[in-house]
């Protein structure tokens, strides 16, 4: 049996399963490219719900694992060498999934680029700006009287957009003809604007009907149903 007693985040989201992989994380965006990576590839894991609006990564036990103070992170047992590793960033946490199943990646070296290439897109790109257009849409910066950040954000939301919809009419996802760990990290981000942020008018996306297209066709897998609600939310007390 794995013993985790090292790592400090154990002592307060205690390992029940010590030789499953641990993720930490909550059903976000970012949240889930994990959860429905792990759930594709079929490997056991236990999952941690992290409460972030109480702030609890931002607790001594959760930055030990990561510094930054987001999730999602993992804690794999059986790293590299056989010796635990533990792992945040998400796009950082997909290619190790991939690498260690052998599957959500091309095994030919310029296929690999591609994928990968196409997820960098999603984290350097996607993921922040459609974070603000969230921000400045639904969250608090929506009551600021200043509309020019919204606007810019959107803009910016709407021309990713458009590069996703080229793309996906060129090819069945975002790296060649094969499902990918590019396509479980950008899917997440548009369901999302769509469907929680509300912006789905406010981009445009009935103007980008490969992205409206292949969006659906993502939502239908069954590892991405189970993958969007985990780890569950604890039911209020
Ligand atoms: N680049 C990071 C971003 C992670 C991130 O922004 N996580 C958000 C949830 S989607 C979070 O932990 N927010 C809690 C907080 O900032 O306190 C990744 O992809 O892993």
């Amino acid at each position: 049996m794995a013993d985790l007693s090292a790592f400090p985040i154990t002592s307060r989201w205690p390992a029940e399963h010590p030789d499953r992989l641990q993720l930490y994380s909550v059903p976000t965006p970012n949240g889930v490219k994990v959860s429905i990576m792990l759930e594709e590839i079929g490997l056991p894991y236990e999952p941690h719900f992290i409460r972030i609006f109480d702030n609890e990564t931002w607790t001594p036990e959760y930055l030990s694992l990561n510094p930054n103070g987001k999730i999602p992170a993992i804690l794999d047992p059986n790293g590299p060498g056989g010796k635990p590793l533990s792992l945040f960033e998400s796009g950082a946490i997909l290619i190790y999934l991939a690498d260690k199943s052998g599957r959500m990646l091309p095994d030919d070296a310029a296929g690999r680029y591609t994928a990968i290439q196409w997820l960098m897109f999603q984290m350097g790109g996607i993921g922040p700006m459609f974070g603000q257009v969230g921000f400045f849409h639904k969250f608090a910066g929506k009551d600021y009287e200043d509309k020019r950040p919204r606007d810019r954000y959107v803009a910016e939301a709407k021309r990713l957009l458009a590069v996703v919809d080229r793309r996906l009419g060129e090819s069945a996802w975002l790296a060649g003809d094969d499902y990918s760990i590019a396509d479980i990290a950008t899917f997440p981000w548009i369901n999302n604007l769509i469907k929680f942020y509300g912006a789905g008018e406010l981009v445009g996306i009935a103007d980008f009907a490969n992205v409206e297209r292949v969006l659906a066709t993502f939502l239908e897998r069954p590892a991405v149903v189970r993958g969007l609600n985990i780890p569950a939310r604890p039911k209020p007390a």
